[in-house]
């Protein structure tokens, strides 16, 4: 370590982890990530980064890597018992879909290439908002800063005993990754441009969605939405003759995805009574869970793991307490909006009218947490 650099520790190598670990190392630190997995690698399927995440992978440097497997659908389609509700073509908004794993791969790339250490197999069993962390094996060690970005079962943040509150909706999903099969699905239904998202909605006479999202040109991301109270459409394996009754066009995919177990996730709400103590800041599910409805649960923690990064490199050793507060009350009013707006529509089921990006619901979407004007008042 230079003389004078400050020292972060991070617990947590998923994207809210990866991408503080990259900002603070470019902005001077040095910087430690844990991760409590054997693999740097990330669990799931697919994903839909906005503006906001956007923004801060350009500063990061990774735009270049997450372009080349990434696209940007002609538009977000959604239907009602199969009939077009709304095709957005979402003009001005920078957004992409992609997999999971390659947004991880991107952020690791940029973390380490910005100097940061990332060790595997490292689990974090608790910190002190004076600047200790202490590890599973026993070892523990001082930090200028300690970021929690260990998911929504956050050792840091249940260290500390963070007041919290929990909100969960009936619904929820399970989400595959499985070949795009684009020829075999225009077959089906050819009047489909099957490389739009199209979100598949059946109400009546039961719930079931479909949310189909081309992640680049090989790989398709599916998520099957339905009450938890379904015991049918939350199994997994997915039942197949159910799916492929309701949705006869994505029978070539639904086989796909029901060859693999599958998890069902109920949607659900964090939310702290404080994001910082001291020395620590907690960022991403951590600190802010939310339902999906939006897409910005790794937006959020994206944006606020730069923002964070800015804050704490900008105040002295001794101010970082206070700065840390003032960034949780400038920064956390976006997300408080994204986190209450997805679970409005998690609840509502509002999202199956279409036509839902525009005004208010695309606020984060469109945020930009690297504009240094971002909060001036137009
Ligand atoms: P995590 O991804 O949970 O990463 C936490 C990391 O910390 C993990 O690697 C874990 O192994 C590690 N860890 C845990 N405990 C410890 C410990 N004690 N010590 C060390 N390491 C530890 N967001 C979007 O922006 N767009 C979308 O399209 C989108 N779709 C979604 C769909 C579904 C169905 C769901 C459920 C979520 C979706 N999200 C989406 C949200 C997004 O996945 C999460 O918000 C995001 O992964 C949070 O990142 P994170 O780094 O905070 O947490
Ligand atoms: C990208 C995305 N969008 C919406 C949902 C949802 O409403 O469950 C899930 C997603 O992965």
């Amino acid at each position: 370590m230079a003389t004078g650099q400050r020292h972060a520790e991070i617990s947590g190598g998923g994207f809210a982890g990866l991408t503080a670990a990259a900002a603070l190392a470019r902005m001077g630190w040095s910087v430690r990530v844990h991760e409590r997995a054997a693999d740097l690698r990330t669990e799931g399927a697919g994903i839909v980064l906005w503006n906001n995440s956007l923004q801060v992978i350009d500063k990061l440097g990774g735009t270049h890597d997450l372009m080349s497997r990434s696209m940007t659908p002609p538009a977000y389609e959604t239907r009602m018992n199969n009939v077009i509700q709304s095709q957005e073509t979402l003009d001005g908004i920078r957004w992409r879909t992609l997999t999971r794993s390659h947004l991880h791969q991107t952020l690791l790339f940029a973390a380490r290439e910005a100097g940061a250490e990332v060790v595997a197999g490292s689990e974090v069993v608790s910190a002190t908002p004076e600047g200790r962390i202490t590890f599973a094996n026993g070892d523990s060690a001082e930090a200028d800063l300690i970021v929690g970005a260990d998911g929504v079962g956050s050792a840091v943040r249940d260290s500390l005993g963070v007041p919290l509150e929990r909100q969960r909706s009936g619904d929820g999903i399970t989400r595959f990754l499985v070949p795009r099969r684009k020829a075999e699905l225009q077959e089906l239904e050819p009047e489909t441009e099957w490389d739009n998202v199209i979100d598949f909605w059946n109400l009546e006479p039961r719930v079931l969605r479909v949310l189909y999202t081309p992640a680049n040109k090989d790989e398709l991301y599916i998520a099957l939405m339905s009450p938890a109270a379904d015991a049918d459409g939350s199994r997994v394996p997915i039942d197949l003759d159910l799916w492929t009754s309701v949705f006869p066009q994505l029978a070539p995919v639904l086989a796909d995805a029901a060859k693999t177990p599958g998890k069902y996730y109920g949607y659900q709400t964090t939310r702290l009574q404080s994001w910082t103590h001291g020395k620590i800041a907690l960022i991403g599910d951590a600190a802010h869970a939310m339902c999906p409805a939006l897409a910005q649960g790794a937006g959020t923690a994206m944006q606020n793991a730069w923002t964070l990064a800015e804050a704490a490199t900008a105040a002295g050793s001794g101010e970082l307490p206070a700065a840390l507060t003032e960034w949780e009350r400038l920064e956390r009013p976006y997300t408080d909006r994204a986190q209450d707006r997805s679970q409005w529509y998690a609840d509502t089921r509002e999202m199956s009218k279409g036509g839902q990006f525009v005004g208010e619901s695309v606020e984060t979407a469109c945020y930009n947490p690297t504009d240094p004007n971002r909060h001036e008042v137009h």
